[in-house]
């Protein structure tokens, strides 16, 4: 069995670690791979790059999954929405032809995904994935669905007039789940052994539009990976309450935010746990790191828990950093 499931199923004697967005600006490897390749979601389809830049961290670092070098907006992006990266502005999208979306048809969408695929096939076989996870990922529902209405990153908005239309948001969302489905399956039958469900913008919902738009579309979509009997991982950032997120959606594994409190954490949640730690400790010092790396280790060293961040390693992260970290956390006992 690989490193990942070892924890998730409880039979680790040693800690797991990955990172989110450890594969990224911050490493010059990939800097340089990306410096000569301005099209970013010309760069995500590109097989043999993007199965490149995966395995780029794990050749640095003692890492226990690899996680492959995509995008959750390549969704939008198959089901014919324009999708660009601007310059330090972040993604773009065009005008939603909801005629044209409605009538994709399965094998168009996988067809413009089809690299994607296949750098998951040609990954699984590289040397450095031996007993490592492979992690496949989609956006989940709201997510993809407020990046689809908002056209632009949600940061700072007032979502509130993207969402008057309640019938074409309930059929929008309907395509969207299904063809989400579609991908998570295409990355597990081509080597993905775990997914990860990425809600990004859970914290721009009020609590009484959880279970319309967070719960019951990701407990759908968590239903679906375990029927293909893999571990899925949500990670509802922002979320208010991790327990009644646990309850509704049934996750093998909760990946929290830097918000949450580790200890309360892990004294209520009954589900294997990851993440956590601010990934700003990554660019100060280093007794602050190790300090911090402690209280998550502390916490939850009676449980089964996967180390990762609370949100993504940032682009001004020092790799040395990183390695420092991956140390301290193999090195605890
Ligand atoms: O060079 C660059 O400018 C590209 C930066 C970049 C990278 C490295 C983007 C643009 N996406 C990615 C890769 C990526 N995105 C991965 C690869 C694997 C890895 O983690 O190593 C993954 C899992 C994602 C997932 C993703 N994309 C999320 C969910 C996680 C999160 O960050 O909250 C989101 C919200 C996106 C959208 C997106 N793509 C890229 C950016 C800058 C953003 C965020 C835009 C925003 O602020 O709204």
């Amino acid at each position: 069995m690989t490193a990942l499931l070892d924890c998730i199923n409880k039979k680790s004697n040693t800690n797991c670690i990955w990172l989110m967005r450890q594969a990224g600006r911050y490493l010059p490897e990939f800097r340089n791979i990306r410096s000569k390749n301005t099209d970013f979601i010309k760069l995500c389809l590109d097989e043999d790059l993007s199965s490149e830049i995966t395995v780029q961290p794990l050749k640095r670092f003692d890492i226990d999954a690899a996680i492959i070098f995509s995008d959750i907006l390549l969704v939008p992006y198959a089901l014919g929405q324009s999708v660009k990266f601007k310059k330090d502005f972040g993604p773009l999208l065009g005008d939603i032809d909801f005629p044209k979306i409605s009538k994709i048809g399965e094998s168009e969408f996988s067809e413009k995904l089809k690299p994607v695929y296949n750098a998951i096939k040609k990954t699984k076989d590289k040397v450095e994935l031996k007993d490592k996870d492979l992690i496949g990922f989609v956006g989940a529902p709201w997510t993809i669905l407020i990046y689809m209405l908002n056209k632009k990153s949600p940061k700072n908005e007032d979502i509130g007039s993207n969402l008057k239309d309640i019938k074409f948001i309930d059929d929008l969302l309907k395509i969207i789940i299904k063809f989400l489905k579609i991908h998570i399956e295409n990355q597990i039958s081509n080597g993905a052994t775990i997914i990860q469900i990425f809600d990004s913008w859970v914290g721009l919902l009020d609590e009484k539009d959880y279970d319309k738009f967070v719960y019951r579309p990701t407990r759908n979509l968590v239903n679906f990976v375990k029927s293909k009997n893999i571990p899925v991982i949500c990670f509802p950032k922002g979320i208010n309450n991790y327990k009644n997120y646990v309850s509704a959606v049934k996750p093998d594994v909760i990946s929290i935010d830097y918000d949450a409190d580790p200890k309360e954490i892990s004294e209520t949640i009954d589900v294997t746990v990851q993440g956590g730690l601010n990934p700003n400790f990554l660019i100060g010092s280093k007794k602050d790191l190790q300090t911090n790396v402690i209280k998550y280790l502390d916490a939850f060293k009676n449980k089964p828990y996967i180390f990762n961040l609370g949100h993504g390693v940032l682009p001004n992260t020092d790799p040395s950093m990183v390695d420092y970290l991956v140390k301290l956390v193999k090195d605890y006992s």
